[in-house]
């Protein structure tokens, strides 16, 4: 973000790049959502943030599903990858760029780090058999595969496997084991979470195999520089979209982003992402991303869903029937970042009518409403604080750092679990200092308890920023903080609410959720 100062540390962060074979579904949407959240975190944090997603558009997968469509593999690509743009705009995605593989500056790059690979002798050619999984894009050893009753046989993950047999190139990945296996060992972050780092280690213990790398039997794909009639496997050039997006192989304003601070991918590609990206890199004489996160898959349990919602998997539905921001708020709130979770109507619902509704929209609401009309409509100047007072103030001031804590392990839900319990705390703050009635008895300590709720809303709604932006900058707006006032700058212990601000009638920031078919 060229706005930001000079100064300010670079942070740099991806998404998986998803395969255009198909619409965005749940998944798609959760992987843009949390990673957002990280980049709109940070850039609140004083970095300068560049944070990209995009589609992933050659390969077989891709070119079997334009054949079954009866269409041309780009047209497929054409359409998919504009419906993966629109769910980013949907989803509220602050992504600095939007890449897909089948734009020039891609095949540039891709041809780029091939030719470095070769040059250190780390490419060969030869004869390639074995089993492929086109769902997956993977090839796998027979010993990773299953042979079932029905007299097929399947990868680890459950696709189907074909045999293959061609003219291939083949990267030397067992030249890189020992290297890769001190890399983990001196760069303890490098995988996260620390499960997937385990397997990581002992999958590249038990030995690597070189990879092919080309393929002959197609060309929707990148070309081999040289050797036109084979093109990269297509996670070759898939991994390569990290580079591409800092200008690669050219020096220019983004070259300085790499290495990535943060690739997020799900559970499915960490091999890809944590063994093949690290030991092309090296061979490549680049450095390596600083931290690979996997997270979880997220299912829909069979629970029935409002009947307004349709397709579950659809994530433009689930925004229609929960609001952006409510969708933004539950998955991270309900699922540990890094584990499996489950959505259903019946815990958004719960979940966000419990949490936004009521804890935090109340207890705006409550406040802001007698500020208007007992405060004149502006913020309180507060007396000298009690105790009560102190102990939440100290609470909510010190949530930045718990919050920075936990978004540089991305573990989302602990960022997210003290600040709603901050929020509680206050909900039994307000109720125990009962304001309405100080309202005659003494005026001046109401307008205190007043100003420390209004003040822990202000600390939480800035906090709560990345998560939904849209609710608290409306909230930030009631609270008279003025659009230049919501970094986390304006969260160290110093800055607090400016008593006399005039304020915004009081309006409701998060509707509660009723059911369309019974209201
Ligand atoms: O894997 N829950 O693309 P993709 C959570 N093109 N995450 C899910 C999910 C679910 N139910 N289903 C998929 C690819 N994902 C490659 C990536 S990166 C250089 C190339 C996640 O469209 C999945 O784990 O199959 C991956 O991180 C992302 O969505 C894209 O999946």
């Amino acid at each position: 973000d060229s706005q930001e100062s000079p100064m300010a540390e670079r942070y740099y962060l991806t998404t998986a790049i998803s395969y255009p074979n198909g619409k965005p579904h749940i998944g798609h949407a959760y992987e843009l959502i949390a990673t957002d959240v990280v980049a709109r975190f940070k850039r609140l944090d004083g970095y300068d943030v560049l944070f990209l997603t995009g589609t992933d558009e050659h390969g077989m997968k891709m070119l079997q599903t334009a054949r079954a469509e009866g269409i041309e593999v780009e047209a497929l690509a054409d359409r998919n990858a504009a419906e993966f743009q629109r769910m980013a705009k949907a989803l509220g995605g602050s992504n600095d760029d939007f890449i897909r593989t089948s734009e020039p500056r891609h095949k540039i790059a891709s041809q780029a780090i091939w030719k470095r690979m070769q040059d250190a002798g780390d490419i060969y050619k030869d004869a390639y058999s074995g089993w492929y999984s086109v769902r997956d894009e993977a090839y796998y050893a027979e010993d990773e595969t299953t042979l079932r009753d029905d007299g097929k046989r399947y990868g680890p993950q459950g696709s189907p496997v074909t045999w293959v047999e061609e003219e291939s190139y083949f990267f030397r990945l067992s030249a890189f084991q020992d290297r890769l296996l001190a890399h983990y060992d001196s760069h303890p972050d490098f995988i996260g979470p620390s499960e997937r780092r385990n397997e990581v280690v002992s999958f590249v213990k038990s030995g690597l195999r070189d990879l092919s790398v080309s393929r002959t039997t197609f060309d929707w794909g990148i070309p081999v520089p040289g050797d036109e009639k084979h093109v990269m496997y297509v996670w070759v050039d898939a991994l390569t979209n990290y580079l591409t997006a800092t200008g690669f192989p050219e020096e220019g304003d983004k070259s300085a982003f790499w290495p990535a601070d943060l690739h997020v991918i799900g559970k499915d590609i960490v091999r890809f992402h944590t063994v093949y990206w690290p030991a092309f890199l090296m061979s490549a004489g680049l450095p390596l991303p600083k931290r690979v996160f996997a997270h979880g898959f997220v299912f829909n349990r069979g629970e029935k869903m409002s009947k307004s919602v349709g397709n579950v998997v659809d994530p433009f539905a689930l925004i229609e029937a929960y609001g952006l921001d409510p969708f933004r708020y539950f998955f991270l709130r309900e699922v540990p970042f890094g584990q499996d979770g489950n959505y259903s109507h019946e815990a958004i619902v719960n979940r966000t009518n419990s949490e936004l509704a009521n804890d935090l929209g109340n207890l705006a609401q409550r406040s802001l409403s007698m500020i208007a009309k007992h405060c004149a409509a502006s913020v309180p100047t507060p007396g000298a604080y009690s105790e009560a007072d102190e102990t939440i103030l100290a609470a909510a001031a010190g949530l930045l750092q718990t919050a920075r804590d936990a978004i540089d392990r991305q573990e989302m839900h602990h960022m997210l679990a003290p600040i709603i319990g901050v929020v509680a705390d206050a909900n039994r703050y307000f109720a125990g200092q009962e304001p309405w009635a100080l309202r005659k008895s003494d005026p001046d300590r109401m307008a205190t308890v007043l100003y420390v709720t209004a003040e822990i809303l202000r600390r939480v709604s800035i906090l709560l920023q990345p998560v939904m932006p849209g609710s608290m900058a409306k909230m930030l707006d009631l609270l008279g903080v003025g659009a230049d006032e919501r970094t986390f700058n304006e969260l160290v212990p110093e800055a607090t609410l400016v008593s006399g601000r005039p304020l915004p009638a009081p309006e409701g920031v998060f509707p509660r959720y009723v059911e369309p078919d019974v209201a």
